[in-house]
């Protein structure tokens, strides 16, 4: 057998090169399936509308762990809020790049003649700050357009990535805040599903 000493040379080198290599990658948190993840109606909101079963509630579409927002609005001079929201175990410096599905449809899937009509803005937040935002009507908010599904056929959904750099370490609070617009001409609102995250990249 040979010494130990010859053999520790590249032994030690391979310890000092592996953290080098994977200096960027480290391993990415796991995140809650959405049935778990709080639903709410935030004070800072009204109390109207959110109020029926399954309309602010996680579910499966299309094989996709989602969030249904398909409540309509049931005032003219009150926009509605809602939201769910978990923890994520993030640490400080480390991008994560998440990616997430989202669809939705116009109510009854047809165009209003009011562009600001029984719209829908979601929010993502992370510890508060707003690092995506999405809305069904442009003319309404000036969002990135979530897909607008056909009556018929397949639903459409678009993927997002978006990146968020921990400046903390521990349990970070990642949250969908969804805002339905007042209903003026409309009697009913947009429908929007959006898949819980996944994490695509974790880097140092
Ligand atoms: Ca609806």
């Amino acid at each position: 057998m040979v010494t130990g000493g010859i053999w520790s040379v590249p032994i030690i080198a391979a310890a000092v090169g592996t953290p080098l290599a994977a200096a960027s990658a480290v391993a990415c948190p796991e995140i809650s399936d959405g049935a778990t993840w709080a639903t709410a109606v935030p004070a800072a909101g009204t109390s109207v509308g959110f109020t029926g079963a399954g309309v602010n509630a996680w579910g499966t579409v299309n094989e996709r762990r989602v969030w249904r927002i398909s409540r309509d609005a049931d005032s003219t001079t009150e926009d509605a809020y809602a939201e769910t929201y978990t923890t994520i175990d993030m640490v400080a410096g480390v991008e994560y790049t998440f990616s997430l599905e989202i669809s939705a449809n116009y109510a009854y899937y047809t165009e209003p003649i009011d562009p600001a009509a029984g719209g829908h803005e979601v929010q993502v937040q992370i510890n508060g700050q707003v690092v995506q935002e999405y809305t069904t009507r442009t003319a309404w908010s000036p969002r990135t357009q979530i897909p607008l599904s056909p009556p018929s056929g397949a639903r459409v959904w678009t993927t997002f990535t978006f990146t968020y750099t921990a400046t903390s370490t521990g349990p970070a609070v990642y949250r969908y805040l969804n805002r339905l617009g007042a209903t003026t001409t409309a009697s009913s609102s947009d429908d929007v599903f959006i898949s819980q995250p996944v994490l695509v990249a974790c880097i140092a």
